[in-house]
């Protein structure tokens, strides 16, 4: 029998999922991972770390399904006997939850039951553990700052209503069956992994296209909105660390900085050597170049708009604001944050650019070339 530790990450293909495999890969474990059927391909993020199926002891091993259905995830956990279950995937996006709020309902809040579900049919409570990927979008309309465990919830959109379900049906199997089982109630984490509709995303990849003439301007939605920005690579380790422990426990994890997104645009602007200026209010608000320095943003020069509002952008109901306090995951794991935002900042933007960079110089040599997917 082999002493390597099995996983199953739902949700591999997406930011955390590429990098939790990682992180697990290294630790020696043997990890499998739910993809969804697509006409396209949409395992860009672990194409690395693909291992050809003909060959013995493959340590990485992608199946397809879908957190809709009930009978192939009990079939996959009966099937992997998995030690950790990570449950990451997810309609991750706030906004495409009022758009699809059934759907993002049954994937995000009913997922997580037919998952807790399996375990405890199967007899698996006393063998596999359990993390949910729950959220700061919980806390919603905030009852209180800094939010930390003990804050109440008080969601503000579809999305959040689903997670919330996911969040207290994994106490609930916790506290009535003695599943090993936590919640990580993670804050907004960020990488050039991120999918380009997120916002820093949008905004490093935007302006990076702007810069080199890709693109003309970035229209955005509410760039009032205050977020605790941290690294995704700090958070999945904080995902395992969670399942290593003698208890489980549900914990924050956040940098305890927060910024607005106005903030984040002049950051990553900066990044490129482009210095921006705020002008106008509400919807009326564009951001305009002040100077241009080095050789980033070619396609600019003063004056030129960079960043308009456009309504469309903004949520039925919004989150204004959140700062996370993760005292406890100090304390009691010894976690700390390691990159800052600026730093994250600095590595989309650059990441973004160099793509950007080579498509402008595609086209420059009359190629026909679209901007790529995700990074
Ligand atoms: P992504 O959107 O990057 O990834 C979501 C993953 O879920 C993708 O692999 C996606 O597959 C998969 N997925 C979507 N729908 C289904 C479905 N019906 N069945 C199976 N898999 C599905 O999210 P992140 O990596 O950023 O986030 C990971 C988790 O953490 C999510 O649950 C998210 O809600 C939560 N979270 C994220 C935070 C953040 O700031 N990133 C903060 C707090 C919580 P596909 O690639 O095919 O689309
Ligand atoms: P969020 O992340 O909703 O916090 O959910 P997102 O990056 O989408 O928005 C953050 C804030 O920026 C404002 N915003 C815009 N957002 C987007 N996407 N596009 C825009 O053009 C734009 N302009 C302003 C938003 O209104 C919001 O206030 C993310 C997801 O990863 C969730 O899955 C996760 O649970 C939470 O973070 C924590």
């Amino acid at each position: 029998m082999s002493s390597k530790k099995v996983a199953l990450i739902t949700g591999v293909t997406g930011q955390d999922g590429s990098y939790l495999a990682e992180l697990l890969l290294e630790k020696g474990y043997e990890v499998h991972g739910i993809k969804r059927r697509s006409s396209s391909f949409n395992t860009q993020r672990v194409d690395h770390l693909y291992q050809d199926p003909h060959v013995d002891n493959r340590n990485f091993i992608l199946h397809y399904g879908d957190l809709t259905d009930t009978s192939n995830l009990t079939r996959l956990v009966q099937q992997i006997q998995p030690d950790e279950i990570y449950n990451l995937g997810a309609q991750s996006h706030v906004a495409v939850s009022f758009e699809e709020p059934e759907y993002t309902a049954d994937v995000d809040g009913l997922g997580t039951l037919r998952l807790l579900e399996a375990i405890r049919l199967l007899g698996l409570q006393d063998k596999t553990r359990f993390y949910q990927a729950s959220t700061s979008e919980l806390y919603g309309l905030v009852q209180e700052t800094p939010q930390r465990e003990s804050t109440p919830f008080y969601p503000r959109s579809p999305y959040a209503a689903a997670k919330l379900y996911a969040y207290w049906i994994t106490v609930n199997y916790r506290e009535s069956y003695g599943i090993y089982a936590c919640n990580g109630i993670l804050f907004n984490h960020e990488s050039p992994r991120r999918g380009e509709t997120f916002v820093t995303r949008k905004i490093t990849r935007g302006l990076a296209n702007i810069a080199q003439g890709l693109e003309h301007c970035l229209y955005m939605g509410n760039i009032d909105a205050l977020r605790d920005w941290g690294h995704a690579k700090d958070y999945v380790y904080m995902q395992w660390l969670m399942l290593q422990q003698s208890l489980p426990e549900d914990f924050v994890i956040a940098t305890g900085q927060q910024y607005s997104v106005r903030q984040f645009i002049l950051w990553a602007a900066a990044e490129l050597g482009v210095q921006l200026r705020f002008e106008g209010q509400g919807i009326e608000e564009i951001a305009v170049v002040e100077s241009v320095t080095g050789a980033c943003a070619p396609a600019l020069k003063p004056g030129d708009i960079v960043v308009r509002i456009d309504p469309k952008y903004f949520r039925p109901a919004e989150v204004e604001t959140l700062l996370g306090d993760a005292s406890k995951a100090k304390e009691k794991l010894g976690w700390q944050p390691k990159i800052d935002v600026r730093s994250l900042c600095e590595e989309m933007t650059r990441h973004d650019l160099v793509e950007a960079q080579r498509v402008a110089f595609l086209k420059r040599n009359g190629f026909d070339c679209a901007l790529s997917g995700e990074g």
